[in-house]
């Protein structure tokens, strides 16, 4: 495949294949493994994604940062003890299909090998495809297909990691008057801005489809599409110490702001449907 001018194929001494853009509009890194986005820095802005310091890109295991996949089930939402949380798709060698420069962006198609989840677990004709589109702002397309002759539904998510400078100066806005799930409690109803001063692990049900992360040095804009559910979270100091590739201190430059469809939010596909999930995010200015 003929890569763009300003895309070339690297590999990590542990052997992994990522793509690197340096575009007049974009700096990024997308790893084959999972289709993960790791790194996105438009041209003159800070970069807006996290990625563990201590990540050493181990073959098949998920890399902690960036836009991790979770599907076909999100968390332990899983259909056995043994199966691993957020499903395989984040663990798996995807294929490269296409790669073009549109007008200046970068437009990067991958799809999940049929086979990758285990059919003890995922008996279904499915096919799973992410569309990358790089430029000024990042969008991700999470597209399911069912192209068996039976229904199934799954859950997923786009595991944004979103770097801050200090996890004490973070608002989420654009959930006030929406409810959430905590901790297997609730429903509790959103109160003006989300801050993040303990482990906070959110499930929200919202249909606004824009939120605004307020870093303290600026507004990340964090669009979506097809997504019922949104989660926030932050492991704060005890959690960030159990996590793997995680620094004990990692949780104060981290926010988590993922697009999703998890729980009473699961999606469920005809034979011949297909469905979307879309997070799209950018340095806003103030009047976005
Ligand atoms: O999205 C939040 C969450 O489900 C947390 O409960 C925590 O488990 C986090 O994902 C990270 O999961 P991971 O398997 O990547 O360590």
């Amino acid at each position: 495949m003929s890569l763009p001018l300003s895309v070339t194929l690297g590999r990590t001494p542990s052997d992994l294949a990522y793509l690197d853009i340096d575009s007049a509009l974009c700096q990024a890194r997308v790893f084959l493994q999972g289709a993960q986005l790791v790194h996105f820095q438009p041209k003159g802005l800070k970069p807006l994604l996290w990625l563990s310091p201590l990540e050493d890109f181990a073959r098949g295991r998920a890399i902690r940062g960036g836009v991790p996949v979770c599907w076909p089930w999100f968390g332990n939402n899983k259909p056995a003890a043994e199966a691993p949380a957020h499903g395989y798709a984040r663990t798996s060698e995807w294929q490269l299909v296409d790669v073009e420069d549109q007008d200046g962006e970068i437009v990067i198609e991958l799809a999940l090998p049929a086979g990758a989840v285990p059919e003890a677990y995922w008996p279904h004709a499915s096919e799973l495809t992410m569309v990358m589109v790089l430029g000024k702002r990042a969008r991700l397309v999470l597209s399911t297909d069912n192209t068996g002759t039976a229904p199934f539904t799954f859950t997923q998510a786009l595991h944004s990691y979103f770097a801050v400078p200090d996890i004490n100066q973070v608002s989420v806005r654009g959930l006030a008057g929406s409810h959430y799930l905590e901790f297997d409690e609730g429903p509790f109803e959103q109160q003006g801005p989300a801050v993040v001063r303990q482990e906070v692990d959110r499930m929200y049900s919202v249909e606004k489809p824009l939120q605004h992360i307020d870093t303290g040095e600026g507004l990340i804009a964090v669009a979506r599409e097809g997504s019922r559910s949104l989660v926030l979270w932050n492991p704060w100091v005890e959690k960030a110490k159990a996590l793997a590739q995680f620094p004990d201190d990692g949780f104060k430059t981290m926010v988590c702001l993922e697009a999703a469809n998890i729980q009473a939010d699961a999606v469920t596909l005809a034979p011949g449907e297909r469905h979307s999930l879309v997070t799209e995010f950018y340095w806003a200015s103030s009047q976005d």
